[in-house]
């Protein structure tokens, strides 16, 4: 996987997983007792069973909490182990692609992306371990999203065991195979079993036992900014009143292109930070701002650029883009741009499969963010356009939606470039190039205000969030 332009090797290496049945259970240190079996199927093609999940009982939720442990091994030993899990990430990469692409809908060059972040996780936590000055907190619950169900889920597990703290694991409903085969993969690097464990079910009943058990001494969360706010108010209620809540959540991002922009690199850009994931990344381009005077020659680039968008099924290397995650997604979306349609506001559609839960990507005609009523978590991109003299008016808006997560800016102007990313109050601001992501170690990831709390995952500070160390600056979460 070093070579992602090794798509025969990934091809051999996934074929055998094609229509395995995977399975997912409560993963702890005692008896399950779990509730009744559920049916995972693809969100491309819902007639492809990928696996049987057993969600967590009450019974499993308490027996984790009374068996849960803090990691006590030494700093090296610890990274030793989150190394040796990063190689057996990169072993596994067959089922791991299979079940990305089956359970998640992910493209392979998501796939490819996923698992390499993860596994960045795994070696810079593991850095980072032996640098830690301050002890373990406890015992940590990771509450993940199914957006980046392995890069997320074992950034947040990775970073709470690198510090010596035990994990209790809740992944997305929607994706608890892949997370069982990372947990698989964590224990047989040699985490113990007391200081990881699985608990698959949902965010209601699972979710917040863990987030409301005084047992817990700290919380990981990334998911929407609702269920940030509800978690913040069951640790208050229950948790030590220092346990902290490490969240990212989402973002109303914007890009500006402005006259002075290469129209050919915008577009690229535009297209990647849009519709990428089919637009299911918190980093992901909303609304596009488009300066007046070239507005009609970066539509017309945009448009015909998407139409040699390929959508369907994942597993064809030839996709770009996938299905939204499941059909309750799909719905939300399909009402939310049906309003739009009756509106007169679509500027252009692509056509969708079918079958399967698929959203085609589509711009809206937007007068500016200020329009946008929430955070559509699809493959919708808003447009709007300004003049120049109203670039100021521009950030006044982006900056007041309260959410600060990241920012692009197209622009071969220095004076304005350096301008405007002082004004914006976002946490990671892209400069003629595509929004989206962060890279381990280089350009760590996180937002401000409704966004997150910070320190930014995968930078130098945040390990020291999971210790009782001093916290560091940022760290409280301001959502509401
Ligand atoms: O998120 P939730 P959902 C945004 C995006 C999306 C919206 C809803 O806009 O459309 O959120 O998605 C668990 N106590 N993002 O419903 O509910 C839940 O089980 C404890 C942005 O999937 O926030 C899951 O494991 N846990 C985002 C996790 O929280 C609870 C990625 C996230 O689910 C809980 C995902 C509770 N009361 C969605 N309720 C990003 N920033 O990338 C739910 N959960």
């Amino acid at each position: 996987i070093t070579d992602s332009g090794d798509l025969e090797g990934i091809e051999a290496a996934r074929a055998p997983w094609r229509s395995e049945v995977f399975h997912a259970a409560p993963m702890i240190a005692g008896p399950v007792v779990g509730a009744a079996p559920l049916t995972a199927v693809n969100p491309a093609r819902p007639e492809d069973v990928v696996g049987r999940v057993v969600h967590a009982a009450a019974e499993d939720v308490e027996t984790a909490l009374a068996a849960a442990r803090p990691w006590d091994a030494p700093a090296e030993e610890r990274a030793k182990v989150l190394r040796k899990a990063a190689e057996l990430y990169e072993a596994e990469f067959g089922p791991a692609f299979a079940i990305l692409a089956r359970e998640a809908g992910k493209s392979q060059l998501d796939a490819v992306g996923e698992l390499r972040e993860a596994c960045d996780f795994l070696r810079y936590y593991a850095d980072g371990a032996a640098g830690l000055t301050a002890p373990a907190r406890g015992v940590f619950a990771c509450i993940s999203p199914w957006n980046f169900p392995l890069a997320i889920f074992t950034g947040q597990i990775s970073a709470a065991l690198a510090a010596g703290n035990g994990v209790l694991a809740k992944p997305a409903e929607q994706t608890p195979l892949i997370a069982a085969l990372a947990v698989r993969l964590l224990h047989q690097a040699g985490v113990p079993e007391t200081a990881l464990q699985l608990l698959p079910g949902d965010g209601p009943t699972v979710g917040a036992a863990l987030t409301s058990d005084p047992r817990v001494a700290g919380v990981a969360f990334t998911g929407s900014t609702e269920t940030a706010q509800a978690i913040r108010w069951a640790m208050a209620d229950n948790l030590d009143p220092a346990a902290p809540l490490i969240a990212e959540t989402g973002g109303l991002n914007a890009m500006i292109v402005d006259s002075t922009a290469l129209p050919e690199q915008a577009v690229r850009d535009i297209l990647a930070s849009a519709f990428q994931s089919a637009g299911q990344r918190c980093s992901a381009l909303r609304c596009l701002y488009v300066q007046q005077d070239v507005a009609e020659t970066v539509q017309t680039m945009l448009f015909g650029a998407m139409e040699e968008l390929a959508l369907g099924d994942p597993w064809d290397l030839a996709t770009d883009v996938g299905p939204v995650i499941d059909a309750e997604a799909r719905q939300g979306i399909a009402e939310y741009v049906a309003r739009a349609r009756t509106e007169g506001r679509v500027l252009k559609e692509l056509r969708a499969p079918n079958e399967g839960h698929f959203i085609a990507p589509l711009v809206l005609k937007v007068t500016g963010i200020a329009d946008l009523e929430r955070e559509v978590f699809g493959p919708v991109l808003h447009l709007a356009t300004f003049k120049a003299h109203e670039i100021d008016k521009v950030i006044a808006d982006i900056n007041a939606t309260g959410y600060g997560l990241t920012f692009g800016l197209h622009s071969r102007i220095d004076d304005r470039v350096q301008q405007v990313v002082e004004q914006i109050k976002v946490g990671n601001t892209y400069v003629n190039r595509n929004q989206i992501g962060a890279v381990v170690g280089s350009q760590p990831f996180g937002g401000e205000g409704l966004s997150g709390t910070g320190p930014k995952a995968g930078g130098p500070e945040y390990l020291a969030r999971f210790t009782k160390g001093e916290t560091p600056a940022g760290g409280r979460w301001e959502g509401d």
